[in-house]
């Protein structure tokens, strides 16, 4: 048996030399031809016990490990989970109160515009240009051909007058008693076919011809004139008049 090998006499005294600082070495020498095991004897409580004790125990750290690491794994996994909602409906109501304020921004917006159309701010002209409604008009203090005077409209960025309205005839009317002054308004391409100079439709615009006008007398009148008391007669291109030229303020 075992215990009864580990009792042997012989092998005790084998180990107190050795704690003795005698032999050292481990394996007993031969005795009856046999090879005897003090080293089995010393290691089997290890081996029946401990061992397995360490085991069971390094099972158990690893079990509680794999157990820890899986809780913080699903914590993680479940975490943004939990803090979505939150956030979700924070994005929704800063969405919704972005969304009120765009809608209050752009309602100031259109209360302004009408209030500026109401009440247009007021653009200065240049020196020598007068001012009516959103126009500026120049009066010219020479005389020119139409094409020399549109040519000098177009230098100070503008075009021989175009008028729209019976206000606006009524302005002009008010500057132009020294004689007739050229108007944005010819039918040199093509007679009879009458045009303004900024391309506004001339069939449906507003028309001051003087009565019988425009007669295209000699046929040779194809740029039409303000005349002194406000209405329009044609009249040959090549005449020198005034002219009034008009842009936007
Ligand atoms: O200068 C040309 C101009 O001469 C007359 O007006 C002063 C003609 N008027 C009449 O014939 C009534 C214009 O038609 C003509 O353009
Ligand atoms: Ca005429």
């Amino acid at each position: 048996m075992e215990l009864n090998e580990y009792q042997n006499s012989d092998e005790l005294r084998h180990d107190q030399q050795k704690s003795d600082g005698g032999e050292q070495e481990v394996s007993k020498p031969e005795r009856d031809g046999k090879s005897a095991a003090p080293v089995r004897g010393i290691w089997s409580p290890f081996i029946s016990f401990i061992l397995p004790g360490l085991s069971i125990l390094l099972s158990l750290v690893v079990l509680s490990t794999v157990v820890i690491l899986f809780s913080q794994h699903f914590r993680e996994v479940k975490m943004p989970d939990a803090n979505f909602k939150p956030h979700h409906s924070q994005l929704k109501s800063n969405v919704t109160r972005l969304s009120e304020e765009v809608r209050s921004l752009l309602a100031e917006h259109k209360s302004q515009m009408s209030k500026q159309k109401e009440n247009p701010p007021q653009v200065q002209c240049p020196d020598q240009w007068r001012r009516f409604q959103q126009n500026c008009y120049y009066f010219s203090l020479v005389t020119k051909n139409y094409t020399d005077a549109q040519r000098s409209c177009t230098s100070m960025h503008a075009n021989l007058v175009v008028i729209n309205s019976a206000e606006e005839k009524v302005f002009l009317q008010h500057w132009t008693h020294k004689g007739s002054h050229w108007i944005g308004l010819s039918d040199s391409i093509s007679e009879g076919d009458w045009r303004w100079v900024d391309g506004t439709d001339y069939a449906s615009s507003v028309k001051f011809w003087s009565p019988n006008e425009p007669n295209n007398r000699y046929n040779v009148e194809d740029c039409a004139e303000l005349l002194v008391y406000g209405e329009w007669n044609d009249a040959p291109c090549n005449f020198h008049r005034y002219w009034i030229c008009e842009k936007s303020a």
